[in-house]
């Protein structure tokens, strides 16, 4: 058997060089806490218009059917944030979430694990090694908090005490059997409320997310012609985010800022960002067919817009 340890000392520089700010390992288990929590949260309809997400809970839970069996998981963590997207994005009169404006990051880090995944099957040939990017139905901040990310804090997200939460995830399932000694994270919310008090709708409550109030899933997820109020957002949302003091750049003494040129601020936010509101379909396509808002078709980014421009009139009469 080989040890977490091990790997992860010989594979740092690679996973560095790949483009990676985070990496841990951890069994393929998911712990039976979180499998309740999970359950009774399908249970209680809190995904909202998520259709998909109940489905494959054999995997989700289990790692079933995928064609081997996954005894360990490596996760790999990108810092996203742009010191840009503060200067020109954060001053628009209509809002797209910090990961939208630049490239999709399931084809970036699709990208980025290509070098690790032909490593892993050169210097273990007899094993099978699967990348995931929210593509399998795997719950990636339970995997990431068990492999030392992290913890899983009251606004939900994945938080790294030096980096924030700033950051994707990608996971990569092996049938190779690891011996892993993870110490857990320390729990750092405390008695801060910050992201639940901010959030405008009340999606939150501590540790826990009612998917179907989020704005969030009101821009990206919910494909009817009429969608509640999403409080300026186009494209997600990151109140709870902006206001968590463990992303308050400022206040950290290292940079949590993205090194990948992928997620730089996309140059129609710096240059012209109110013709944003004005794209037709083509124009929409051209834009941004190649960022993570191409999740939402050209009817829905319709739908937002014309969503934020009637929310920013009634305000102004107020
Ligand atoms: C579904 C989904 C969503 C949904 C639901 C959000 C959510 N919190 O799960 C929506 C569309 C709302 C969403 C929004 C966002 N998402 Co999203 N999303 C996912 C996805 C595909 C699955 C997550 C999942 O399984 N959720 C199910 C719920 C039940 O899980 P959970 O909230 O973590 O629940 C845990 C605890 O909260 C607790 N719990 C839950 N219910 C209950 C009930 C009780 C009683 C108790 C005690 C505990 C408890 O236990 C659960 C298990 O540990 C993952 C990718 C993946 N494959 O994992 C990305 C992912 C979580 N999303 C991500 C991102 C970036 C976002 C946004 C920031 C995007 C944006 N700017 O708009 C927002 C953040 C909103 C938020 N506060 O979570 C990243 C998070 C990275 C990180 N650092 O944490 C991921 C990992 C994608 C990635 N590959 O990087 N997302």
């Amino acid at each position: 058997m080989i040890e977490s340890k091990e790997i992860i000392s010989e594979l740092a520089p690679l996973i560095e060089e790949c483009g990676f700010d985070l990496f841990g390992i951890c069994e393929a288990v998911i712990p039976e806490e979180d499998q309740k929590n999970i359950l009774s949260w399908v249970q209680e309809g809190k995904h909202g218009k998520m259709d998909w997400y109940p489905k494959n809970m054999d995997l989700r839970f289990h790692f079933r059917n995928l064609g081997f069996e996954p005894k360990s998981v490596l996760t790999l963590g990108t810092l996203y944030n742009d010191p840009e997207y503060d200067i020109f994005c954060k001053t628009m009169s209509f809002q797209f979430s910090r990961y939208t404006i630049g490239e999709d990051y399931h084809e970036v880090l699709r990208k980025l694990a290509k070098p690790l995944l032909s490593e892993l099957r050169k210097k273990f040939p007899n094993h099978q090694f699967r990348q995931g990017v929210d593509s399998l139905p795997v719950p990636e901040k339970v995997l990431a908090r068990e492999a030392g990310l992290g913890w899983q804090a009251k606004n939900t997200n994945l938080i790294h005490p030096d980096l924030g939460s700033y950051f994707f995830l990608t996971v990569i399932l092996t049938d190779l059997p690891i011996v892993v000694a993870n110490v857990a994270v320390k729990d750092r919310c405390g008695t801060c409320s910050a992201c639940i008090d901010s959030c405008p709708t009340g999606a939150l409550a501590p540790y826990q997310i009612d998917a179907g109030k989020c704005i969030s899933h009101h821009t990206l997820e919910d494909r009817s012609s009429t969608i509640p109020n999403t409080f300026g957002w186009i494209a997600g949302c990151d109140i709870c985010q902006d206001v968590c003091p463990w992303n308050d750049v400022k206040a950290r003494k290292k940079g949590i800022q993205t090194r990948r040129e992928e997620f730089k601020t996309r140059s129609i936010f710096k240059e012209d960002p109110n013709s944003i509101l004005d794209l037709d379909e083509r124009g929409f396509e051209k834009t941004f067919g190649d960022s993570a808002i191409s999740r939402m078709n050209f009817s829905m980014f319709r739908r937002n817009v014309e969503l934020v421009k009637d929310w920013s009139r009634k305000k102004k009469n107020i």
